[in-house]
């Protein structure tokens, strides 16, 4: 749609811009988080819409980073492609969806998918190569539901014997909250617990080796999955850096925290901050943004292999 020498001839130097926060199209929105929303096509179809929006230690920034929502659709189509998996993508083609302005289209492109509407399964489908994060506190602390099946004497960072699937509900506070496989068998049944396990165990395992042999570590991951017409598909965004947890496997070594790729620059400077983690945030320099973009793009040609301009062209 847009040549080469179209509309972004200036993708790393001259930013297009960022989609505004919380647009209101004409379909009606059904969900909105904190970087995402979500509106409704039809009966069977829903729009899944990736902003610029980025959050930091659990704050949504003032400021949003151009770019970002499309690297993030254009990584979840490349996985949905790679994957042999069911999943929700109908089309990343809007042409069909009714009752958009020419305006929403252009702002849509790259950043929105036609999905399926499916009934969401309660619980977040975790899958864990490493010891890191909120896994890595439980096992600190003695222990807790991500670290049922783990051996002692494991450091911070260190991979595990094999991966783990480590589901987490969705608190009401919106936290997650991991909870042990016993609970999740309750809420799931042990039928749709162990498809729901071996699933994310495939995935993560055909993800993972995909990204080592890009000099990448995918540390852990989120999936959610959802039925339609008694399928079970792959829905939300998939292997994303807001859904998981990329290292680039120079910077790996056990037994201390490793900067994640995307966001360790902002999160570097906000610590340099005075500021105390409750919002808002303190307002990010150009720089930063500017900065912060362009790990963006790299995590998406590392991670694709593909030039994130020639995403930008096919859209
Ligand atoms: C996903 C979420 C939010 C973005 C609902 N295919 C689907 N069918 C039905 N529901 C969903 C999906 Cl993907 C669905 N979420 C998570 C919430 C923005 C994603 F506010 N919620």
């Amino acid at each position: 749609m847009v040549g080469k020498t179209g509309f972004y001839p200036h993708v790393l130097e001259r930013p297009p811009p960022a989609l505004p926060s919380r647009r209101v199209l004409a379909l009606p929105r059904i969900a909105s988080g904190k970087v995402r929303e979500i509106y409704e096509i039809d009966q069977q179809n829903l729009l899944f819409v990736a902003t610029d929006r980025i959050s930091a230690y659990d704050v949504v920034l003032g400021q949003t980073i151009p770019d970002k929502g499309r690297v993030l659709t254009g990584l979840s189509l490349h996985f949905f492609d790679l994957l042999d998996t069911p999943n929700h993508l109908v089309t990343n083609d809007l042409s069909g969806v009714p009752g958009l302005s020419e305006q929403d289209r252009r702002e849509l492109a790259g950043r929105a998918m036609v999905v399926r509407r499916a009934e969401v399964v309660p619980v977040e489908c975790v899958v864990r190569g490493y010891l890191y994060g909120s896994s890595w506190r439980e096992y600190r602390e003695g222990g807790g539901p991500t670290t049922e099946h783990l051996p002692s004497g494991l450091r911070q960072a260190e991979k595990l014997p094999e991966p783990t699937f480590t589901p987490a509900t969705k608190a009401a506070t919106g936290h997650d909250e991991n909870i042990t496989e016993a609970e999740t068998r309750e809420i799931l049944g042990d039928v749709l617990f162990n498809e729901l396990k071996s699933r994310s165990l495939a995935i993560y395992g055909q993800a993972a080796d995909y990204a080592d042999d890009r000099g990448v570590i995918l540390a852990d991951t989120k999936f959610e999955f959802g039925h339609v017409e008694g399928e079970l598909l792959l829905i939300d965004e998939v292997l994303t850096p807001d859904s998981s947890r990329y290292w680039p496997a120079d910077e790996w070594a056990p037994g201390s925290t490793i900067p994640s790729f995307d966001k360790q620059y902002v999160r570097e400077w906000l610590e340099s901050q005075p500021w105390d983690k409750d919002p808002p945030a303190p307002e990010l320099p150009e720089e930063i943004v500017s900065g912060t973009r362009a790990r963006y793009i790299e995590a998406y040609e590392r991670i694709t292999g593909a030039s994130y301009n020639d995403y930008l062209d096919a859209e």
